[in-house]
């Protein structure tokens, strides 16, 4: 039976691809960091799996890594553990580079002293493309614009960089945006999903947003998490770009989650705030992930509109029990 370690088990990613693994019959551990009350909203559908176990550490400190690798012996380790919303960079920018980027190094450290190879994958962004135009695949050049974006790109080449040193078994998933039903409620397309659910129940009267002048290229997060795991089982470690190759612009995810409960003037519903600007804004995002195609055999497989078509109907769901 292989064994993985997954940091970020709590978060979005961590929790579909320990649903994916456990399936493919690993055992899994769930890196979790202390906390006075536990998030546990997303690990319910194998919180109590007989292969699938919660262990303590924390990517700001180096000794928990090591005692947990000791531990446990993993094959594989996926590290998603992130201070991963880019608004919150700016506030937080030291604690932002301690974990998102340094994070890394640290788990990398740790498999060096533990001395056995452990296949490493590295949650990249394409937040490093940052300002871009056209379509970015591997060879595009980075201009990072936000603290999470600089601290990902340090990740990105400490993790590279290991793998020449070394000669260690280390994968960069060049990753554009993905959401699901699990996705934190401070991510624009959940925050539009809980909304437009909270105005469909009579709970609120209107959304409060930034900048509707943007454009993701946004697919869907269990598609995604299956590319992180056909990295691992190359024979060589290479980077590549998981994308759904479509820029869709903010506008259109209002107009799309608005029409499943039936308003087609989604403009009366939003209103603007300087709050959710940000200093330096990514305007377009949009990725060629023809590499994934061609040697890991991944392409996504549901639709724009499928996923918000999920999203919302799971919000008004979740809020009608509550
Ligand atoms: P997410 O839902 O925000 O999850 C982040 C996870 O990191 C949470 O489990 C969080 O745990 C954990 N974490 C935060 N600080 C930590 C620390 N000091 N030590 C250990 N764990 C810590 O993020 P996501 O959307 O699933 O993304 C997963 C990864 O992919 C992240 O690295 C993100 O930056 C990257 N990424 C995401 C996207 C996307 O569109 N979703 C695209 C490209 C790359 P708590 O519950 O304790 O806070
Ligand atoms: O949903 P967002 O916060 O995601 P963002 O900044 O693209 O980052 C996400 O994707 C990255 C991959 O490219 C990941 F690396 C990262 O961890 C994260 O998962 O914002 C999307 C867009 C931005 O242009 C933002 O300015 O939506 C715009 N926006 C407008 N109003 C808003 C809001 N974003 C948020 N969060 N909240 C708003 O009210």
């Amino acid at each position: 039976m292989k064994i993985a370690l997954i940091s970020g088990i709590t978060g979005m990613d961590g929790s579909h691809l320990a649903d994916f693994l456990l399936e493919k019959g690993y055992k899994v551990y769930g890196m979790e960091r202390r906390s006075s009350a536990k998030n546990r909203i997303n690990t319910k559908s194998f919180e109590s799996h007989p292969n699938f176990q919660f262990i303590n550490a924390d990517l700001s400190d180096q000794n928990s890594l090591l005692r947990i690798i000791r531990q446990i012996c993993p094959d594989e380790i996926y590290n998603l553990g992130a201070q991963s919303f880019v608004g919150e960079s700016w506030h937080t920018p030291e604690q932002t580079g301690n974990v998102t980027g340094l994070g890394v190094l640290r788990m990398l450290e740790a498999i060096r002293e533990y001395g056995h190879p452990i296949k490493f994958y590295q949650a990249s962004t394409s937040e490093m493309f940052g300002k871009m135009e056209g379509i970015a695949n591997e060879e595009t050049r980075f201009h990072p614009r936000s603290p999470y974006g600089v601290a990902k790109l340090y990740g990105h080449w400490i993790t590279k960089n290991y793998r020449e040193s070394y000669n260690m078994f280390n994968v960069s998933g060049i990753l554009f945006n993905h959401e699901s039903e699990r996705r934190g409620v401070e991510f624009v397309t959940r925050k539009i999903t809980d909304g437009v659910a909270r105005i469909k129940l009579g709970l609120e009267t209107h959304i409060t947003l930034g900048n509707l002048d943007t454009y993701r290229d946004w697919g869907y997060s269990p598609d995604y998490v299956i590319s992180m795991w056909m990295m691992m089982q190359q024979e060589t470690a290479e980077d590549f770009v998981i994308s759904t190759g479509k820029a869709r612009s903010l506008k259109d995810f209002l107009s799309l989650s608005f029409e499943q409960i039936g308003v087609n003037n989604w403009e009366k519903y939003v209103k603007q705030d300087e709050r959710f600007m940000r200093p330096a804004e990514v305007n377009y995002l949009k990725g060629d992930s023809t590499k994934a195609k061609d040697i890991l055999g991944w392409t996504p497989t549901t639709s724009f509109d499928e996923m918000i078509k999920r999203m919302v109907e799971n919000d008004i769901n979740k809020l009608t029990t509550e």
